[in-house]
């Protein structure tokens, strides 16, 4: 039993039995651990962006962490967009980052670096384990620091030499996570009286109140009361489509965004952040409730959030018999003509199996998609909460091998499908059901937006040699057969919707592409 045995048999004690890996000479004892043990799912991403967003989609869908594996500083730093995205949304991760054996570091050997403040910014625990012995205490740590609520994400550094050298058998137990804090009554209390001062309040809500059972007690506050309901703009995953609770979110454009909250008096946050722009624009708030708005926060993303609303319902005397709101199911019409966003959105909202899950990084391409699939077939949605892109490929896969038995729609903006492609061999290797519709609007078109929003004017030659992304055109059905992915080219909405009524009617990785 050597320390990376030690490891393993740890992960597999604390419920963590699926590893994205990115493994270099360093690991090469932990990768043998891995080997003896069959329990462990590996699945190897060819970049540690693929890696890391894996691990957030994983996260997100099974409720517990995945492990990680990268190769020293070089190798995390490769993954660290997609753990800010994965910090972003609460979702539980435990990186394992392997490093130089401890008397190799000296040396200063090419892949030397700082691993700890790489990882620091990105990470809420930290912990280089030094010693083969600590490794099993170390790893049980980081596990309950994962599953800490709302989720978080835990990196240990592994020596070579801490996984090489000789381990006592003896295997730490995880701590199991505490249960979700209860909020204060004092905070019931005040959202009450706020509620009953008939005052204009909404109910901004995110992380675990906007799973099907929290929104539904949402949903009969708001009707008792007459309080309006937002989500987040950006959210980890939100339970929705027929049978569920419709629920808007704050818009990404600042006027829109303004707009949306512009008659809001008091704001009650549950779970969720009082909503900000994106980004400074020069003229325009940075806070996007009203000036004199009352905020208030119910609840922290890391509260018993279902339970906070059911007391917040008690509390206003919501009748126990009171139903909630529940959108009926549409049957929705395939589109026909020229193909765009509004027709891919219709086609997938007609044509979405039961319980998909859909993986949005269409970035401006998917901005009405949530209001065509109010009335689709059950699902959930799980968006970019960190704003960095290059996460939805990697996304998809990581909620198909937590959810084998449902279909993945990856939704996804060219551009940023450019930053881990690498995420469609993973598709193919571990044949995962997952369709791809890649937007292809051959342009990093949101940036053209907001050239103009912060005052910057008309792009020029450089500008648009920045902005454009058509010389040359990408060609995702090369790219995808390339990577092992069958695809094929739409150009009509018509042609759009034959594809997808394929690939809805089949198992395993699809790709669309839809020239926009
Ligand atoms: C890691 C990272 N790098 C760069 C950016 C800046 N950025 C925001 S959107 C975008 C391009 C988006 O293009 P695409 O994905 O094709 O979507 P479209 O705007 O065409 O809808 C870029 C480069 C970012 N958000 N994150
Ligand atoms: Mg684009």
């Amino acid at each position: 039993m050597n320390g990376a045995d030690a490891l393993v048999d740890t992960l597999l004690a604390g419920g963590v039995d699926v590893c994205f890996a990115n493994p270099g000479t360093s690991e090469m004892h932990f990768v043998a651990a891995l080997d003896k043990r069959p329990a462990m799912r590996c699945v190897l991403g060819l970049f540690e962006g693929v890696v890391t967003g894996a691990a957030d989609g994983y996260a997100r869908m099974a409720d517990k962490p995945a492990a990680t594996l990268m190769h020293l500083g070089p190798g995390l730093a490769n993954g660290l967009a997609n753990v800010h995205n994965a910090r972003r949304a609460n979702s539980p991760m435990l990186n394992i980052v392997g490093d130089h054996a401890t008397y190799h570091l000296a040396h200063d050997a090419p892949l030397t670096s700082d691993i700890e403040t790489l990882a620091r910014p990105m990470s809420h625990w930290v912990r280089t384990t030094k010693r083969a012995e600590d490794v099993s205490a170390d790893a049980a740590a980081a596990i309950a620091e994962a599953r800490r609520a709302p989720g978080r994400i835990a990196t240990l550094i592994l020596p070579a030499d801490a996984a090489w050298n000789e381990a006592p058998s003896r295997i730490a137990t995880p701590a199991p996570p505490a249960p979700r804090r209860k909020v204060d009554a004092a905070h019931i209390k005040a959202a009450v009286a706020a509620i009953r001062s008939g005052k204009r309040t909404t109910l901004m809500l995110s992380n675990v109140a906007l799973r099907a059972d929290a929104l539904e007690t949402a949903s009969r506050i708001a009707q008792a009361t007459g309080v309006r309901l937002i989500a987040q703009q950006s959210n980890a995953r939100t339970e929705r489509g027929a049978g569920r609770v419709a629920i808007e979110r704050v818009p990404y454009p600042v006027h829109q965004a303004l707009d949306a909250l512009k008659d809001v008096e008091q704001l009650i946050a549950i779970g969720a952040k009082p909503p900000v722009a994106f980004f400074a624009y020069p003229g325009k708030p940075s806070v996007m409730t009203p000036p004199g708005c009352h905020i208030q926060q119910l609840a922290e993303p890391d509260d018993d959030l279902g339970h906070a609303l059911a007391w917040l319902a008690d509390e206003l005397g919501v009748a126990k018999s009171l139903k909630p709101e529940l959108n009926p199911r549409k049957n929705l019409p395939l589109p026909t003509g020229p193909l765009n966003q509004d027709a891919i959105s219709r086609a997938v909202a007609a044509l979405m199996p039961e319980h998909a899950i859909v993986c949005d990084e269409s970035v401006s391409s998917g901005r009405n998609f949530f209001s065509y699939t109010h009335g689709a077939a059950p699902h959930d949605y799980l968006q970019l909460t960190g704003g960095a892109i290059g996460l939805g490929l990697p996304l998809a896969v990581g909620a198909a091998i937590a959810c084998p038995d449902r279909k993945i729609i990856s939704l996804q903006a060219d551009g940023s499908g450019m930053y881990t492609n690498q995420a469609l061999w993973t598709e193919a290797r571990e044949t995962l059901d997952i369709v791809t519709i890649i937007f292809s609007n051959r342009a990093y078109a949101i940036l053209r937006h907001e050239f103009a929003s912060v005052g910057a004017g008309r792009p020029g030659h450089n500008a648009s040699r920045m902005l454009d992304i058509d010389e040359p055109a990408l060609d995702w059905v090369k790219i995808a057969a390339g990577m092992g992915v069958e695809a094929v080219r739409a150009t009509t909405a018509e042609e759009f919707t034959k594809a997808l009524q394929g690939a809805a009617g089949r198992r395993g990785p699809f790709l669309i592409e839809a020239v926009l």
